[in-house]
């Protein structure tokens, strides 16, 4: 072993992949134009106490293993799992030794007297792990993992209860897609697992409940047979309070929707497909170009899904263009409009279209690095009638020290205060479409 370089080494790494996953928690898109403003974030002081006891422990060179979705998302799950009173750290990882094959571990580690410990570890499937969940069955825990292979869709789940010194595993299967949540309204969380389709069944959900120590099946709904790939999925409820899973999901590689899962409770429940009917295949505002995923805006757990339309002087299939995102409620088998966006993922904000700028104004990049400019669009080798907004994203350090900055006001700010968003309403924006600076901050928002 080479001791304290190659450890600091790997702190160094862990560090960094820290700081990425902090600022991607929950996150659908790559925020690279905000991050690459931003000061890495250090480890706390117990993930460093469990990542010295784990190195210790393993006696390995190892490399730490993130899930890469899910609410879980750091280096160590830090919970409760078994009826002794503290908390266990669950952590992933893969040797990095040369003569070793590089399997996923997952380790348990319980602090005795005072000092963490490794108290299990096995091996496990896969080359990726997915996602971690805690799945609370009343007074139980269990811990939910999700394993990829990087060569094929398909993920496999695994469930697991700790009683201390065991991992026993309670349920194992091959997934497309699947989340966790209380869907029957028990209190107790369920499995929503979505299997591919074969050529003799067709692709179908199923709702996996837990009971008396055993997985059962407690309603299956035929899922949309061309959906190719599951992205994200989200769990909430419809307007009227039923709950739902939002499945955002690809059609090949250039198209997205989102298919709509929902609990009925008549009939001793039931798992419903609110979007797709084998006999009445419809088409939705959120069948979409790629690039928005479903997102709970005004965090009322009912969950507003994208359509995105090309903005006026943009192409669809164009390279670059820049879309309009407009947001829905589903209720009564149809989509409902909730309000029209522009949304910056990259720069992590998104701003309101009022009414009367849908169809009539446009955004492009302004000369500015991280700026975009909203004009009034005409037809022609001038499109820009009117400029009306521009919105830029700068460090706080810049905006304080540069002259640069004339006719420009701070509307928001990221990363600690690190980060500002500026406005600028040039003098000449056309009065019919001219938004105030009050406007422009009522209709900005963060977007993560
Ligand atoms: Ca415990
Ligand atoms: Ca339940
Ligand atoms: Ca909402």
């Amino acid at each position: 072993m080479s001791g304290g370089g190659n450890l600091k080494g790997l702190r160094k790494g862990l560090a960094a992949a820290a700081a990425a996953l902090l600022l991607l928690g929950g996150c659908a898109f790559p925020q690279s134009g905000v991050e690459s403003l931003l000061a890495a974030p250090r480890l706390s002081e117990e993930q460093s106490e469990i990542y010295s006891a784990l190195v210790r422990e393993t006696g390995n060179d190892i490399k730490l293993l993130y899930p890469q979705r899910g609410e879980n998302r750091s280096a160590f799950l830090v919970i409760n799992l078994d009826e002794e009173a503290t908390d266990e750290a669950v952590a992933f990882y893969q040797s990095t030794s040369v003569n070793v094959t590089s399997s996923i571990h997952m380790a348990v580690l319980d602090k005795l007297d005072g000092e963490w410990r490794s108290v299990h570890d096995i091996s496990l499937e896969g080359s990726q792990v997915e996602d971690a969940s805690v799945m609370r069955e009343g007074g139980s825990v269990l811990l939910a993992v999700g394993l990829t292979y990087s060569s094929d869709n398909a993920s496999l789940l695994k469930i697991y209860s700790f009683s201390g010194r065991t991992m026993d595993e309670m349920y194992s299967e091959s997934y497309q897609a699947k989340i966790i949540c209380d869907m029957d309204g028990d209190d107790r969380d369920d499995v929503v697992l979505v299997s591919s389709g074969t050529e003799e069944v067709s692709a179908f959900a199923k709702l996996l409940v837990y009971e008396d120590g055993h997985f059962l099946e407690k309603g299956r709904a035929i899922t949309d047979p061309t959906i190719t790939q599951y992205s994200s999925i989200l769990s909430g409820y419809l307007k009227n309070g039923q709950r739902a899973v939002y499945l955002d999901a690809y059609r090949g590689s250039t198209a997205m929707t989102t298919e709509i899962l929902a609990y009925a409770e008549d009939s001793g429940g039931y798992l419903m497909n609110l979007t797709y009917d084998a006999l009445s295949v419809k088409s939705y505002p959120v069948d979409r170009p790629l690039g928005a995923e479903s997102v709970d805006l005004n965090n009322d757990s009912v969950i507003e899904v994208p359509g995105l339309t090309a903005m006026p002087g943009y192409e669809a299939d164009q390279a670059g263009a820049f879309f309009l995102t407009t947001w829905y409620n589903f209720l009564d088998g149809e989509y409902q409009k909730v309000k029209s966006s522009y949304v910056n993922a990259s720069q992590g904000y998104m701003l309101d279209f009022p009414a009367e700028w849908e169809g009539r104004v446009s955004v492009r990049k302004s000369a500015q690095s991280n700026e975009t400019l909203f004009y009034e669009y005409q037809e022609g080798d001038n499109p820009v009638k009117s400029e009306l907004l521009y919105i830029q994203m700068v460090k706080r350090s810049d905006w304080e020290s540069s002259a640069n900055y004339s006719g420009y006001e701070v509307i928001s700010s990221s990363g600690g205060g690190q980060i500002v968003y500026l406005a600028r309403i040039p003098a000449g924006a056309d009065p019919a479409l001219r938004m105030t600076m009050e406007e422009v901050k009522k209709n900005f928002s963060r977007y993560y």
